[in-house]
C-alpha cells in the first residue's frame, strides 16, 4: 500500500515538474556578429577550402536557416539600437556609428527587448560589445558608467564599450571599467593629450597591424586606433584574448543562471577590425586574419552550444544568431582582406555591403535553433533583428505596452519555422545614418539614396562603378544582386513602394 502511493505521488511530481517546465519560458540568446556577411559560413555557401564554420553549420542543420533574415541597417550602432529598441534608428537623431566618447543613445525608461524579458522574470545580460555608449552627457571612465545597459533592461554587463578599433580597450562590468587602478585613471579624448604622445602616424614603423585609412591615432598592443587614450594601464586586455574572455565569462553567467529563465545578448567583435583573433586561429584559413575572425567567431558559438549541452538546457533554449550589417573587406587595416579574398563571396549573391542598403548590407546569416521544439529546415519567409522585442515577448507571454517598441514585429512562429508561418511582409534597410533607405515589399525592392557630398555611393556589383539613380526599383528573384532597374518600366510599383517608404518613415506605425 504505502509502496503505491510513493509510486503514485512520485508520477505526480514527475508530471507535475515536465509541466512546471513546459509552463516555463525557455531561454533566450542572441548571438550577434560583427559585420559577418552572407556567404561568410558554410552553411550560407562559403567554400570549406577557404573558411570551415563546423559549429555554425551544426547549429543551422539544427534549426531553421534563413534564407531573408535581415538585420535593420548597414552599420553597427543603427542596427544595435533597433534590435534592442524595436525602434527604427532613423526615428532618433545621433545613432549612426557612437564615438569612443558618446552617451546612452538608449535613454532609461525606453521599453526594451531586455525590460520587456525582465518584467517575464527573466535574467538578463549583455556581453560583448555595446557601441551604444554610456553616461549622461558622456562616459565617466573613472567613475559611475550610468546610464548604460542596467538602466535599460539588463541585469549584468560585460562590454566592450564601443568597437574595438575604438578606444579604450578596457572592459566595463556593470557600472565601471574593470580592474581599473585609482591610481592610474583612464582618460579618453578625440585630441592628442600630449606633443610626444605616440600615435599611428608618428610611430607608424612599430605597428604590428598597419592601418589604411584612419586608425592612427593612439596605439595599443601595436595597433592603431580611432581617438585618444592614457592611463588604465592594468584594466587594458589584448586584442587576441577578446574571444576567450566573452566565452569564460558567459559560461560563469550562464552556470549561475542555468535555472533560467535567463536571456542572453552575446555580442561577439568577429569579425570587425582590428581583426587579431586569438594566435591559436590565426592562420587558420586561406582568407588571412578575416577568415581566421569568423573561425574564432565559429568556435565561441560551439561553445555556447557546448555550455548548453553541458547543463542540460539545450532543449529549453532559443538560439537566434545574426549580424549587425553586411560585409567589408578593407575597413582601415591592411589585414589581408582584399589580397587573400581569392573567390570568396562575403556577401554571396548579393551586391553592397556595410555601409550599404543593397541587400549585401542587411541581408546576412540568419539561424534560430531550439532543439525539440524548431524542426530542422530551411525558411524563407522575411525576417529582421528588429523584431526581437515583439518576438520575444510573445515568446515570455509579456504585453508590449501600446506604444513600445513601435517598429518590432511578431514573427514568432516564423522564428520558430511553424508550418505555414509568415514572417513579414516588407523589411526597410537604413544606412548608417538613416540618409539612404532600401524597402522590400514581397519580392520587389525599392532603393532610395539622398545626393549629398560625399555620400557613400551604392556601386554596381559588375564593374564596381557607382550607380547613379536616386530611386531604383528591382525584382530580387530574377536579379539578386539588383543590376537591373525596373523603375521606368514599373512605375506603379516603384510610386507603390515610395509611398509605403514615406509613410513608414513618416510615421510611428503601430503595430
Ligand atoms: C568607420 C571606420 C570603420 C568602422 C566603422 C564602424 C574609419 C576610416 N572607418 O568610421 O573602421 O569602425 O566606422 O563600424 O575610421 S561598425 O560596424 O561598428 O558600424
Ligand atoms: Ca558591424
Amino acid at each position: 500500500m504505502r509502496l503505491a502511493l510513493a509510486l503514485l505521488l512520485s508520477s505526480f511530481c514527475i508530471r507535475h515538474s515536465s509541466f512546471a517546465a513546459e509552463q516555463r519560458p525557455p531561454n533566450i540568446i542572441v548571438i550577434i556578429a560583427d559585420d559577418l556577411g552572407y556567404g561568410d559560413l558554410g552553411c550560407y555557401g562559403a567554400n570549406p577550402k577557404a573558411v570551415k564554420t563546423p559549429n555554425i553549420d551544426r547549429l543551422a542543420a539544427e534549426g531553421q536557416r534563413f534564407t531573408s533574415g535581415y538585420c535593420s541597417a548597414a552599420t553597427c550602432t543603427p542596427t544595435r539600437f533597433s534590435l534592442i529598441t524595436g525602434t527604427y534608428a532613423f526615428r532618433q537623431k545621433g545613432t549612426g556609428v557612437a564615438p569612443p566618447n558618446g552617451p546612452a543613445l538608449i535613454r532609461p525608461g525606453t521599453e526594451t527587448v531586455a525590460s520587456l524579458l525582465q518584467k517575464a522574470g527573466y535574467q538578463t545580460a549583455a556581453i560583448g560589445k555595446w557601441h551604444l555608449g554610456l553616461g549622461d552627457k558622456a562616459p565617466d571612465w573613472n567613475g559611475e558608467l550610468r546610464p548604460g545597459p542596467l538602466e535599460i533592461g539588463f541585469n549584468h554587463c560585460f562590454l566592450l564599450p564601443t568597437t574595438n578599433d575604438r578606444v579604450p580597450q578596457v572592459f566595463v562590468q556593470d557600472h565601471g571599467v574593470l580592474n581599473l587602478d585609482a591610481k592610474d585613471p583612464l582618460w579618453v579624448g578625440d585630441k592628442q593629450p600630449s606633443p610626444d604622445h605616440p600615435t599611428g602616424v608618428s610611430h607608424r614603423d612599430t605597428l604590428k597591424l598597419n592601418w589604411s585609412h584612419g586608425h592612427n591615432q593612439t596605439i595599443h598592443n601595436g595597433i592603431g586606433r580611432i581617438g585618444f587614450y592614457t592611463g588604465g594601464q592594468k584594466a587594458r586586455f589584448r586584442d587576441e584574448d577578446l574571444g576567450d574572455a566573452w566565452i569564460n565569462h558567459t559560461n560563469q553567467w550562464i552556470e549561475k543562471n542555468k535555472d533560467g529563465p535567463f536571456f542572453l545578448y552575446f555580442a561577439s567583435h568577429d569579425i570587425h577590425v582590428p581583426r587579431m583573433p586569438h594566435e591559436r586561429f590565426q592562420g587558420s584559413t586561406t582568407l588571412g586574419l578575416r577568415g581566421d575572425a569568423i573561425v574564432e567567431f565559429d568556435w565561441s558559438v560551439g561553445e555556447i552550444m557546448n555550455t548548453l549541452d553541458r547543463l542540460n538546457l539545450a532543449e529549453n533554449t532559443l538560439i537566434v544568431l545574426c549580424s549587425d550589417n553586411g560585409p567589408v573587406l578593407d575597413d582601415g587595416y591592411q589585414d589581408g582582406a582584399v589580397e587573400k579574398l581569392g573567390d570568396h563571396q562575403p556577401a554571396g549573391p548579393f551586391s553592397g555591403g556595410k555601409y550599404s542598403v543593397l541587400e549585401g548590407g542587411t541581408r546576412t546569416p540568419f539561424i534560430t535553433r531550439w532543439k525539440g521544439r524548431i524542426q530542422p529546415g530551411v525558411s524563407d519567409q522575411i525576417v529582421c533583428t528588429i523584431d526581437f522585442a515583439a518576438s520575444f515577448a510573445a515568446l515570455a507571454k509579456v504585453a508590449v505596452p501600446e506604444k513600445a517598441c513601435p517598429d518590432s514585429h511578431n514573427v514568432l512562429p516564423a522564428l520558430l519555422g511553424e508550418s505555414g508561418a509568415k514572417g513579414r511582409d516588407y523589411v526597410l534597410q537604413q544606412d548608417n545614418n538613416g540618409m539612404n533607405f532600401g524597402l522590400r515589399v514581397g519580392d520587389w525592392k525599392l532603393v532610395r539614396q539622398k545626393p549629398r557630398k560625399g555620400m557613400q555611393a551604392v556601386v554596381s556589383k559588375k564593374d564596381n562603378k557607382p550607380r547613379s539613380t536616386e530611386a531604383a526599383l528591382y525584382f530580387l528573384p530574377d536579379d539578386p544582386a539588383e543590376e537591373n532597374d525596373l523603375g521606368t518600366k514599373n512605375p506603379d510599383k516603384l510610386k507603390e513602394l515610395t509611398s509605403k517608404l514615406d509613410t513608414l518613415i513618416a510615421d510611428k506605425p503601430a503595430r
